[in-house]
């Protein structure tokens, strides 16, 4: 079997940040307004009252502070509450593959690769902005990348199934150098009249090189890490959902077709599928849990990552054990565990192994074992 590395990384971060505070002023005065408007109705028992949203729930509840989103203002004006993308003429440039295009120059730029070396574009994320004609082949052309594209989605597994494709594709000789990239627009499927998740997410996208070692080693990279062992698993569950789609275009309320979850049950049920699956990937390369330096965990919800890395290491992670990121950045779906390695794996050692793993809707996960090859010991 071929040696696979990640050669590189890139992060694209939205320049407008959304403070709990300010997303639940504008919940509360939405709340507010509904109240009054529907007084009578509530008054008369045919409608229910809404509940408002608050700072102290959110950050006990998730860990979430704050969020990145591409287009705050409307997000926050209470008569809007929804982020407002002015529709694109067919001749510029998608959204996505806008932002995809910053990712990847980063994610190429540290690969010290230049688009050209690309022969293989897979956009992997929880949403796509339109059917057709994929986002990836348009972010191939833009980046001028050769070979093929395409998009998959497993929701908040889409970047490690993008990247387990991208093993495959490098180990089967049919790629050689492959860009997986995460543009997750979340605000885009999130209802923010919905005080149960509307704290929830936020935008980013990531970008990711694979390729084999032998390729790596031929440049003079600070830092790549080898592909050792993945494990994917799914099971079906209606428990994270978004209904929304072309069968109901005509949706009178198109909001309420967007993300919902029943929180309580997803942490309950994916704690253990995530334990036991690195629990696995780490003992199918005859390690043992002591041998893993850091977790990059899917960035959901900070308790879930503490309680996992608890199961895991039998104690509290320190932050290098189980980096977070998703106080400044929310739920960024598949990219979540994405930022975190791209952010926090300076302190590893050559030799030294991480697990990187993603959950979420489906249920899916997936998990890849890591081993540091080359760069700056921590
Ligand atoms: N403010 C104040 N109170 C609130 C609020 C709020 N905003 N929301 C709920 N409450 C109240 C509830 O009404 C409830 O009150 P009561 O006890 O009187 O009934 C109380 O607070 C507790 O509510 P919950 O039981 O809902 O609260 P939890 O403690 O379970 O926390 C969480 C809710 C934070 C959602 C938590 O359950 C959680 O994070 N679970 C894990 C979820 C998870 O990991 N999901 C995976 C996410 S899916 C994904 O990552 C990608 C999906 C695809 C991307 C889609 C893009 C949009």
């Amino acid at each position: 079997m071929n040696s696979v590395v990640i050669s590189a990384t890139g992060l694209f971060t939205p320049s407008d940040s959304i403070s709990n505070q300010e997303l639940v002023e504008s919940f509360n005065q939405y709340v507010e307004n509904y109240n009054k408007t529907n007084k009578e109705a509530i008054e008369a028992g045919d409608k229910l009252a809404l509940a408002p949203s608050s700072v102290a729930f959110i950050e006990k509840a998730s860990g979430i502070k704050s969020r990145f989103v591409l287009e705050k203002d409307n997000i926050l004006d209470a008569q809007q509450m929804a982020p407002n993308f002015t529709p694109r003429d067919d001749s510029e440039m998608s959204q996505m593959c806008e932002m995809g295009v910053a990712a990847a120059t980063q994610a190429l730029e540290n690969a010290q690769l230049s688009a050209e070396d690309i022969d293989l574009v897979i956009v992997a994320a929880s949403n796509t902005e339109r059917a057709y004609p994929a986002i990836a082949v348009e972010l191939q052309t833009a980046l001028g990348c050769g070979g093929y594209a395409f998009d998959m989605n497993v929701a908040c597994s889409s970047a490690t199934f993008g990247m387990k494709t991208a093993y495959d594709a490098i180990c089967a000789g049919t790629s050689r150098r492959v860009l997986v990239v995460n543009p997750e627009i979340c605000s885009g499927h999130l209802n923010f009249k919905d005080r149960d998740c509307h704290f929830i997410f936020g935008d980013v996208c990531t970008a990711t090189i694979i390729e084999s070692k032998a390729d790596a080693e031929a440049r003079n990279l600070t830092d790549y890490y080898q592909i050792s062992q993945f494990k994917l698993i799914t099971q079906f569950s209606n428990n994270i959902r978004n209904n929304f789609g072309f069968l109901n275009r005509e949706a009178d309320e198109p909001q309420d077709l967007l993300f919902k979850q029943q929180g309580r049950k997803v942490f309950k049920e994916v704690i253990p599928m995530v334990v036991n699956l690195i629990q696995e990937v780490v003992e199918s390369d005859a390690k043992s849990l002591p041998d893993i330096r850091t977790l990059w965990l899917h960035q959901a919800n900070i308790n879930m990552n503490q309680l996992i890395a608890k199961k895991l290491l039998g104690q509290l992670p320190s932050p290098e054990q189980a980096p977070i990121v998703l106080d400044r950045y929310a739920n960024t779906s598949s990219a979540g565990s994405v930022i975190a390695f791209h952010k926090h794996r300076d302190h590893m050692a050559v030799g030294e192994y991480g697990v990187l793993c993603s959950f979420g809707a489906g249920y899916s996960a997936g998990a890849i074992l890591l081993q540091k090859v080359k760069g700056v010991s921590g």
